[in-house]
């Protein structure tokens, strides 16, 4: 089946297709606010129990668990940059988020993976060139790893959205050049 990309509106807890979410969580892996917080108070508190025993992430990697409460099987813990002024490898470490978000999707047999928009809140990186970055290296990582059949963004605000919307529209797929 060719992967595809699918863009949807709103909370990413409420996923009932995914196979597993994908967190934007912090280097503990103990919790936070926004998408973090949603998504552990949609689990239940054995996913708190669960990162307990990783010992942290790494910026740019990723690592799984399950999702009790969650519809989906799994979630997929990574951890994007906070950004400050485009020099400290910023964007390497937002597409290295997505890579291996699908790499351990590949890993679990994950084929339907749902995400948020990795960095672009409290982390503040600007939401176009984000967006651009998630589609493109998305894209490339599912070509990789055949597995995965979907990425399925989730987009908390009409301007997220719009800025997805925009990336999709205008990255072509690599095999089309
Ligand atoms: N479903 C989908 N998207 C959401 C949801 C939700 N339920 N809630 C928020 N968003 P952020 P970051 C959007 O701040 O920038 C946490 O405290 C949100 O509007 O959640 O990677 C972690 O523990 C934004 O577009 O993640 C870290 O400390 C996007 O998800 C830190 O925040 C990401 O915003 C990570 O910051």
């Amino acid at each position: 089946m060719t992967p595809k990309i699918t863009l949807h509106r709103g909370d990413i807890t409420t996923d009932t297709q995914a196979d597993a979410i994908v967190n934007a969580a912090n280097n503990s892996l103990l919790g936070g606010g926004g998408v973090d917080g949603a998504i552990h108070r949609a689990a239940g508190p054995e996913l708190l129990a669960e990162c307990r025993t990783l010992n942290g992430c790494a910026t740019g990697d990723a690592k799984a668990t399950g999702g009790y409460q969650l519809p989906a099987t799994y979630v997929i813990h990574t951890v994007g940059p906070v950004y400050h002024d485009g020099t400290r490898d910023e964007a390497e470490l937002l597409a290295s988020a997505y890579r291996r978000s699908i790499e351990v999707a590949a890993e679990i047999g994950a084929a339907r993976v749902a995400f948020p928009s990795i960095s672009t809140g409290v982390y503040r990186y600007p939401l176009a060139e984000a967006a651009q970055i998630a589609i493109q290296t998305v894209t490339a990582a599912m070509a990789q790893h055949p597995q995965v059949i979907e990425a399925r963004f989730w987009l908390f605000s009409d301007q997220s959205f719009e800025a997805f919307d925009a990336a999709l529209t205008t990255t072509a797929d690599p095999r089309d050049r």
